[in-house]
């Protein structure tokens, strides 16, 4: 039986529990019970934060994980990767004030940036040779300039609407993400065959939909 932990609640969780369903799955939704067992093929499917899902497949609590890339590579796992699912595109973007100067990335050298991604922007600025001090806060990101904790700020954007609503202006794609499918490195065969099957299923509903 293979163990699929996906997010319990957020914006990634219905697509994951289309996803699975359109590949004739069926299993019970995520109410207040965090984990269900599919009736029809051998899944258990775990309802987790999805910050969890790295760690988790990872050490093999669960065999398989679907999670935003963004979250899986500041966790530190990115090998964990399997495939790209299609669904919740998004961007990690740098943003300033509206006002602000800004011509390049050189700019942020000594700068104050407050992010929920410090791994993520830290490569990014190390490998454009930009020393910054990094804030990490978990939440609340675009509100850091304007009450004085940050200059700069690097979060999740996807439609531009909450940055344009706190005054922000974006300057930098840091990173591209979409949801994927990950898997622990050490499935034994039995678990790779289900995989597969997985996979191919999954496959054949992302050509249905184009
Ligand atoms: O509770 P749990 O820890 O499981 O969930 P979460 O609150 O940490 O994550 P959640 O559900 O908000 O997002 C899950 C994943 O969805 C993220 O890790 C991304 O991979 C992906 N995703 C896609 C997004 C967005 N789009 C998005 N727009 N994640 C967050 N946002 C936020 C962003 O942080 C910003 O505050 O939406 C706001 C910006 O949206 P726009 O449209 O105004 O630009
Ligand atoms: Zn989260």
């Amino acid at each position: 039986m293979l163990r699929l932990a996906i997010q319990k609640s957020g914006r990634l969780s219905e697509d994951s529990q289309n996803l699975i369903r359109e590949c004739g799955i069926s299993f019970l939704a995520a109410s207040n019970k965090l984990k269900t067992e599919a009736t029809n093929f051998p899944l258990e499917i775990l309802y987790l934060r999805d910050d969890d899902i790295p760690g988790y497949v990872q050490d093999g609590v669960a065999d398989l994980g679907i999670v935003g890339q963004n979250v899986l590579v500041e966790a530190g796992f990115p090998s964990l990767e399997v495939e790209g699912l299609g669904f919740s595109k998004c961007r990690l973007s740098l943003a300033v004030p509206r006002a602000a100067a800004y011509d390049s990335v050189q700019d942020l050298q000594g700068v104050n940036i407050a992010t929920s991604y410090p791994r993520i922007l830290g490569d990014y600025l190390t490998e454009r040779g930009v020393k910054a001090n990094l804030h990490t806060i978990s939440g609340s990101v675009e509100i850091a300039p304007s009450i004085g904790l940050a200059e700069a700020i690097c979060d999740i954007v996807s439609s531009g609407s909450t940055l344009l609503g706190n005054g922000l202006r974006e300057v930098e794609t840091v990173f591209r993400s979409e949801a994927v499918l990950i898997a622990n490195q050490n499935l034994n065969p039995e678990k790779k065959e289900l995989l597969e099957q997985l996979q191919f299923r999954m496959q054949a509903v992302r050509r249905a939909r184009r």
